[in-house]
């Protein structure tokens, strides 16, 4: 069995969880949560290094000593000082710490003063009473524990990037409507288009905060206000999404925004760059360094740049690094950003279902769909003859099939009807239909939809094999992962990607929201390498393919 990377990602975390609670210091957790950040964004099998540890050292973070723990882990499938820790740590209190706004230093004083050792002890100690008698536990804060303590029993965590987007649009269209903002805008991870959201972030340039917060305060759907503030208000709508609002004064709106979009990590890079350069970056500006301790901004200095974001890192000299790419992923040492990829330079889609199979439309409300929204091409690709959850087509179904997409091709105008089948790569790589079959195609997607818990050097062989297909045009969602529920092929992504150029097959990115796969890493892997790429949005619905956008954003 070998370990993929989110396994062991895992176990690095874990670490830094137990260190956390035990009390060891800040550099020796960070230091531990690094790792795991590292190997989580590796489009490599980490575990394909661990015979020589001098290329894990290699990795951004990752010293002598967590590359022997990964040799360690790989070899024998756990890590000594992590079981260690966790014979000293009951597991129940990892969630007590998972808690938000519960810190490792309050979780510590609840298991040794109180005996806390899970989330079921947390609740009885509130009940009756017993935490109100610890240090620095008043009924305020027992309140706000017990508060999130439903919270994280109601939600599943992250939210996926499809499900975050809407609300936050239409949250900007009511704060819109009052007429009172200059300026609203998206930040955090959404202005990132990260594949999942913990929070919402909406900021806003007003002159009549009063007006907008109060509307802020009184969306529909709100379960709880939990901060009404005069430059902050947050509420937890009832599907269980927190959303974070900020009014950010004109003169520092490009500050505020650019602190509030981060990342954290891509912050500290550009804090740093700051300070090499003699100045002081934060939410208010870019300003001159001084001696005093206290924040520029208070003593009356006035800032190098801090309305616009083009303004400021203009002033620390880079070029505007757009949204997605702040990731503290190498984008501060470029010289020049380039072009990236927008929804309106998509004209066809590859990739999209029918009545045939398990789609909801017809082959000409596809393809009139498709035209209305300024698409040349579209292609029909219903499932192949295994996929009986997606209601197959059968060899004699299909060339049925064929027959009546040419035809309604010829009745369309206006937009090219391409001929084509999702066709399931097998768990062994070969495909779902025969070749003569395949050959009467225009475009074959070739997706792998079963055995998607294979080990990593099984499945790169199985999607080596459908790449190498001369009739295989793109590679379909080819991780077959699902966001929050399944983690999906781990295959040798490099590999993948060298011969996917050799054979001009192209490799998706499936912008469903639940799939966003390839995932960005991946796509930097293939972008970096000169693969084909294809957005396809995947659609078995007209609204599906609204979906291109976080395809776009991912690549
Ligand atoms: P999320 O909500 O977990 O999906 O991720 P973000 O990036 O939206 O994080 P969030 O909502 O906690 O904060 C929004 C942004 O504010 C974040 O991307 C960077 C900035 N920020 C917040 N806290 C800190 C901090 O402690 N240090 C730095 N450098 N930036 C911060
Ligand atoms: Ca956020
Ligand atoms: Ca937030
Ligand atoms: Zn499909």
């Amino acid at each position: 069995m070998s370990a993929s990377n989110r396994e062991i990602a895992d176990q690095f975390e874990r670490m830094a969880a137990m260190l956390q609670i035990t009390g060891a210091n800040a550099f020796k957790v960070n230091a531990n949560a690094k790792v795991a950040r590292t190997i989580r964004d590796q489009a490599i099998q980490v575990a394909d290094l661990a015979a020589d540890t001098s290329a894990l050292t290699e990795l951004d973070g990752i010293g002598a000593s967590s590359a022997r723990k990964i040799v360690e882990y790989v070899q024998t499938g756990s890590i000594q000082e992590l079981k260690d820790l966790e014979s000293r740590v009951p597991p129940g209190l990892l969630q007590v710490l998972e808690l938000p706004g519960l810190g490792p230093k309050t979780v510590q004083v609840l298991w040794e003063q109180a005996s806390i050792e899970s989330i079921d002890d947390l609740k009885k100690a509130i009940d009756d009473g017993s935490l109100l008698s610890l240090p620095r536990m008043g009924q305020k804060t027992i309140d706000n524990i017990r508060d999130s303590i439903e919270f994280a029993a109601s939600s599943a965590g992250r939210i996926r990037l499809g499900d975050a987007m809407p609300v936050a649009e239409w949250i900007v269209d009511e704060l819109a409507s009052t007429g009172a903002c200059r300026t609203i805008e998206i930040a955090g991870s959404l202005r990132r288009g990260q594949e999942t959201i913990g929070d919402i972030d909406i900021l806003v340039d007003t002159d009549e905060p009063a007006i907008v917060s109060d509307r802020f305060t009184s969306l529909d759907g709100i379960q709880k206000i939990l901060a009404a503030g005069s430059t902050k208000c947050s509420i937890r709508l009832e599907e269980g999404i927190q959303v974070d609002l900020r009014i950010i004064p004109t003169e520092s709106f490009g500050a505020g925004l650019m602190y509030f979009t981060g990342s954290k990590e891509h912050n500290v890079l550009l804090r740093e760059l700051a300070i090499s350069s003699g100045l002081r970056l934060n939410e208010y500006g870019l300003f001159p360094a001084t001696e005093e301790d206290a924040p520029p901004q208070e003593l009356g200095i006035e800032p190098v740049a801090s309305g616009s974001e083009e303004a400021i890192y203009e002033a620390l000299e880079l070029p505007l690094i757009p949204p997605t790419m702040r990731l503290a992923r190498g984008e501060t040492s470029l010289q020049k950003i380039p072009e990236l990829v927008r929804t309106s330079d998509i004209k066809s889609e590859l990739h999209a279902h029918t009545t045939a199979s398990d789609g909801r439309l017809s082959i000409k409300e596809l393809a009139l769909e498709a035209k209305s929204r300024g698409y040349k091409v579209i292609a029909v690709t219903d499932h192949s003859v295994s996929s009986v959850p997606g209601n197959g087509l059968s060899p004699e179904r299909l060339l049925k099939h064929i027959e009546e997409i040419r035809h309604v091709d010829q009745e369309v105008d206006g937009i090219r009807i391409l001929v084509g089948s999702e066709v399931d790569i097998l768990s062994d790589g070969r495909l779902d239909y025969e070749d003569e079959l395949l050959e009467q195609l225009d475009v074959v997607v070739a997706s792998p939809h079963v055995a998607l818990r294979q080990e990593p050097k099984v499945a790169t062989r199985r999607l080596l094999r459908a790449i190498e297909h001369p009739l295989v045009h793109i590679i379909g969602h080819p991780t077959g992962r699902l966001i929050n529920s399944r983690e999906g092929l781990s295959p040798d992504m490099p590999a993948l990607v060298e011969a996917a150029i050799e054979h001009d097959t192209a490799l998706e990115i499936n912008a469903n929201p639940h799939r966003l796969d390839l995932r960005d890493i991946h796509v930097r892997v293939a972008s970096d390498a000169g693969c084909l790429v294809a957005i396809n949005t995947d659609a078995h619905d007209a609204s599906h393919l609204d979906y291109l956008e976080y395809g776009v954003m991912t690549s």
